[in-house]
């Protein structure tokens, strides 16, 4: 790895810069999803060259912590020897063959055994695919056609998933897309998160009409939200008592806050469970799953129709399968959840003892930081904390060589690589912002 300085201008350097240039003039923002355009933070982000372990390097020869981790994937941080390895073996075998292949029912069976709900699943190619196709299948299941959500979550970019969406949309203020038919946003009823009398006025209101719930059980998509206590066991009786289905969507926080994820974590068994991010290992991997009898709807079993020419795609396959092989290992996934305790609770200490307010929420691999008192509990006590602050510590951190998540209100993602003298230089370049005495 070339020589590079730790930090840069707090942005894109002149590499970065002329490459995001020749990048707007020929995609929408110069990126490939938004959130990457640093649209919420200001500024322009440096182009990534290289990543290894817990660091990236741009084109400009800067180097920076990285606490996006591709956004959840990379829980074994970048270039794991034993991915980098097995994936190699697999490129030289075959990229794709649109047939069945050797390590599709290898990291099923990994994923069956993980998590407590998944009884068998269906392979799609994105987090959104696994949504849509998951909504579908509770639709059929159900003959019905409402579907609740929870402001701020985020569930792909699915027609019916993008009213008050989390994440990009979110950070963009434009929760409800243009190009989705109101008829289609007609049949989405979205509610407070964490708020399960809501819930059951939804259920009165919509009554014989809900197909499902869709929650994301810990939210990493309006910044980092946990659950209440009661709130996901509520959301169980509700969907019990009403015959609609209960849908954890654990993209993000499969393999990421617990071993078996969030149901996992809270003993709480929905019907079906999206997911994606680590089970690619940094490939486009995505997955639904969930009761065996749902699941044997899906075609070509049954006749609810789900589809994808790289769906199951073999070097995905194999990095999936190798990642979860290596972050189920005994004590592998609680180096991650260990560094993540270190860094939360250092920013803490660190934030608060030069008079900042802030809170670092966090769960096994993932985290979240807000400038308020209190973590929120739902996207209104979001939007109250002080994005403006964030906005300043964010451009400071890139300064000092630390790359976060460019919004308020998304999640951050710790690796095993990231080890004691890194969530340091983390935690010193924090301390030292609050010492300027921020606004
Ligand atoms: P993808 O289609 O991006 O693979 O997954 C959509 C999705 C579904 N459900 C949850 C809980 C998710 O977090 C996501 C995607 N997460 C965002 C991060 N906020 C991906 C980053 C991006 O959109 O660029």
């Amino acid at each position: 790895m070339s020589a590079s300085e730790q930090g840069g201008p707090g942005g894109a350097g002149p590499r970065s810069r002329r490459l995001n240039e020749a990048a707007r003039r020929l995609f929408p923002g110069g990126v490939s999803s938004p959130v990457r355009a640093f649209k919420s933070v200001g500024g322009e982000p440096p182009v990534v060259r290289s990543a290894r372990g817990p660091w990236l390097f741009d084109v400009d020869g800067h180097r920076y912590v990285d606490l996006i981790g591709a956004w959840g994937p990379m829980i074994l941080g970048h270039g794991h020897p034993a991915v980098v390895a097995a994936v190699t073996r697999r490129v030289r075998r075959s990229v794709a063959t649109g047939t069945p292949s050797p390590d599709e029912p290898r990291l099923a069976a990994k994923i069956v055994k993980a998590v407590p709900s998944v009884e068998r699943l269906r392979f799609v190619c994105s987090g959104t695919e696994a949504c849509m196709s998951a909504l579908r299948l509770a639709r059929a299941a159900t003959g019905r056609d409402v579907v609740v959500k929870f402001e701020g979550c985020y569930h792909g970019h699915g027609d019916a998933f993008l009213s008050s969406a989390g994440s990009g949309a979110l950070t963009f203020d434009a929760p409800d897309s243009p190009g989705v038919p109101p008829a289609v946003v007609g049949a989405t009823v979205t509610v407070p998160y964490n708020d399960l009398a809501a819930v059951e006025r939804a259920f009165a209101t919509h009554a014989g009409r809900i197909a499902a719930v869709f929650v994301e059980p810990i939210v990493g998509n309006m910044g980092f939200v946990e659950p209440e206590p009661g709130f996901l066991p509520g959301l169980r009786r509700a969907c019990d008592a009403h015959g609609a289905l209960l849908v954890f969507d654990e993209v993000m926080t499969g393999f990421r806050v617990h071993r078996g994820g969030a149901q996992a974590l809270y003993g709480v068994r929905p019907d079906l469970t999206t997911l994606g991010k680590v089970i690619g290992g940094g490939f486009p991997v995505g997955a639904y799953g969930g009761r065996s009898d749902l699941m044997a709807m899906v075609a070509p079993e049954g006749k609810v129709y789900q589809a994808g020419t790289l769906a199951g795609q073999p070097v995905g396959m194999t990095a999936g399968l190798t990642t979860l092989r290596e972050v189920l290992a005994p004590g592998v996934f609680e180096r991650a959840a260990a560094a993540t305790e270190a860094l939360a609770s250092g920013l803490e200490r660190a934030l608060r003892t030069a008079g900042v307010e802030a809170v670092a929420p966090r769960r096994g691999a993932m985290m979240g930081l807000w400038f308020s008192a209190r973590a929120p509990r739902n996207l209104a006590e979001a939007k109250a904390t002080r994005a403006d602050r964030f906005r300043a510590f964010h451009r400071a951190m890139l300064t000092a060589g630390v790359y976060l998540p460019p919004s308020p209100f998304e999640a951050w993602f710790v690796s095993t690589t990231h080890d004691d003298a890194v969530v340091r230089h983390v935690v010193d370049a924090a301390a030292a912002w609050a010492r300027t005495g921020p606004a």
